[in-house]
């Protein structure tokens, strides 16, 4: 990075690692070839009424064919690291057993073409994509599927572990559980708050399971925990909106980083969902154990604050479903979520980058010495492609912005956040939403594929090279 900034800035320590992020799912296409086998989200993608005019990630956005050029773009950007998940489906067809080589071999091309660029491939093992056999099998319901997911990660990680540094198991194990099985809004789209607790729990523990198989193979490797976590605050200082707001960030953020940081279930957390479930239902002998595998650093996706209120009605995620769905707030179906007044992103989430400076120090006071990155952080505005082949997103621009002088007054404060990965490189194949969504530092055209870098990647490239951000905020 240049030393000599024009104008005073924000420059960030040394090896502060210059990130952006993508999804298997989200970019890959190809669903059909080298032998992938089906997963669960081929499966909502046909059923009606799942997602966003019908859409589907046959296509996504090429990057099965593409991958090269797509990491000559991250060289353009000068990104120094790639975060980006692998396809269990393509590695394993059917979530178990025989290694389909001509699967992994894509992978193992793609971090080749990564290193001969200079950039540092950061692979997550598991970003929602449950082969659909072990879905028919039980799926995240079922303690099987924890080992399934340890053997997975012990396959790809001695295929891939003497050129991949560093690893993530689940990527926001929240997600996976309470919106594939309590809300139904994302795949399985089932809706059983119970076995959604119990999917929950299983993801927590295939992440330990898969911690401990990959540590006895390549001791040198740095292995992450993924969640995201939201700021939280109460509607008002009313007792039930103070009791909604413990809910919420109980359920969203501490039963999480309690399990993996202490190997314990918050008991508060506990009693919410005691009437649906108990912990002698779910949690076996040495599971909490395994679960609190130490790590070697912390991946963090902050998008949002929640704001939240005990009154009744309106309870839905921060996503707000597109799609008919239930409550993911399994045990709390009755707290809302109100409007904090903050200006919104295209899905309706408000900006609050103080939110960002609120989790990152609780980090540090609460769960305190582990290494943080963000893993993911962005936001979806309406971008409008200009006849000359421009995307003026200033807004997108101006949220990063916000997020990374948040983060760089959080490390002054002696926070150890080592690293930021934009939400998301291109546009892609968001979930639920479909193509409706756009969140990529660079627009995808999706008739001819075309990638056109947006104002927001030319200013990234810039804060890049400078190793920080220029001038003061204005
Ligand atoms: C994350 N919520 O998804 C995912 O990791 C990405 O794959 C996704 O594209 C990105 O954020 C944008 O949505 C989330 O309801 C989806 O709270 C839903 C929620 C949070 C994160």
């Amino acid at each position: 990075p240049d030393t000599q900034l024009e104008t005073p800035g924000l420059v960030f320590p040394t090896g502060f690692v210059w990130g952006a992020a993508t999804s298997a799912y989200q970019i890959e296409g190809a669903l059909d070839v080298d032998g992938r086998g089906r997963s669960i989200w081929d499966t909502f993608c046909a059923t009606p009424g799942r997602v966003v005019n019908g859409e589907d990630a046959r296509v996504a956005i090429d990057h099965y064919n593409r991958y090269r050029d797509d990491v000559r773009l991250m060289a353009d950007l000068g990104l120094s690291a790639y975060r980006f998940s692998v396809s269990w489906s393509r590695i394993q067809p059917l979530g178990s057993g025989a290694i389909n080589n001509k699967g992994l071999d894509f992978y193992k091309n793609l971090v080749d073409e990564l290193l001969s660029y200079g950039i540092d491939p950061w692979l997550t093992l598991y970003h929602w994509d449950l082969p659909q056999a072990l879905e028919d099998a039980g799926g995240w319901p079922s303690r099987d599927t924890s080992k399934r997911f340890a053997d997975f990660a012990a396959a790809v990680h001695g295929a891939l572990g003497d050129r991949v540094k560093n690893w993530s198991t689940v990527n926001e194990p929240w997600c996976a559980a309470l919106l594939g099985y309590a809300s139904g809004e994302h795949a399985p789209g089932r809706r059983e708050p119970a076995k959604a607790i119990h999917a929950a729990h299983h993801l927590n523990l295939a992440h330990g399971l898969a911690v401990e198989a990959m540590r006895a193979q390549h001791a040198d490797s740095r292995i992450a925990g993924s969640v995201n976590l939201y700021a939280v605050t109460p509607a008002t200082e009313s007792e039930a909106d103070q009791d909604a707001a413990r809910r919420v960030d109980g359920l969203q953020n501490r039963f999480f980083l309690d399990a993996l940081m202490y190997g314990r279930y918050p008991e508060d957390v506990l009693a919410d969902l005691s009437h649906l479930t108990t912990p002698d239902e779910f949690i076996q002998d040495g599971d909490l154990a395994a679960i609190a595998a130490p790590l070697d650093m912390l991946m963090i996706n902050y998008y949002s604050r929640f704001t939240v209120s005990g009154a009744p009605g309106g309870a839905q995620s921060a996503a707000a479903a597109p799609t008919d769905s239930g409550s993911p707030w399994v045990g709390s179906e009755h707290v809302g979520f109100v409007n904090g007044g903050r200006p919104v992103t295209s899905m309706g989430w408000e900006v609050d980058g103080t939110g960002l400076y609120e989790v990152l120090t609780r980090l540090a006071r609460e769960y305190p010495s582990i290494p943080l990155y963000i893993s993911e952080n962005g936001a979806a505005y309406d971008d409008v492609l200009t006849e000359d082949g421009t995307v003026h997103d200033a807004e997108r621009r101006d949220f990063i912005d916000t997020h990374l002088r948040v983060c760089h007054q959080a490390i002054e404060g002696g926070v150890p956040l080592q690293g930021y990965f934009a939400w998301s490189l291109m546009d892609n194949f968001e979930w639920a939403w479909g193509y409706d969504k756009r969140f990529g530092l660079v627009y995808v055209d999706y008739s001819t594929q075309t990638r056109i870098l947006k104002d927001s990647a030319l200013w990234y490239a810039e804060t890049i090279r400078h190793g920080g951000l220029r001038g003061p905020a204005e």
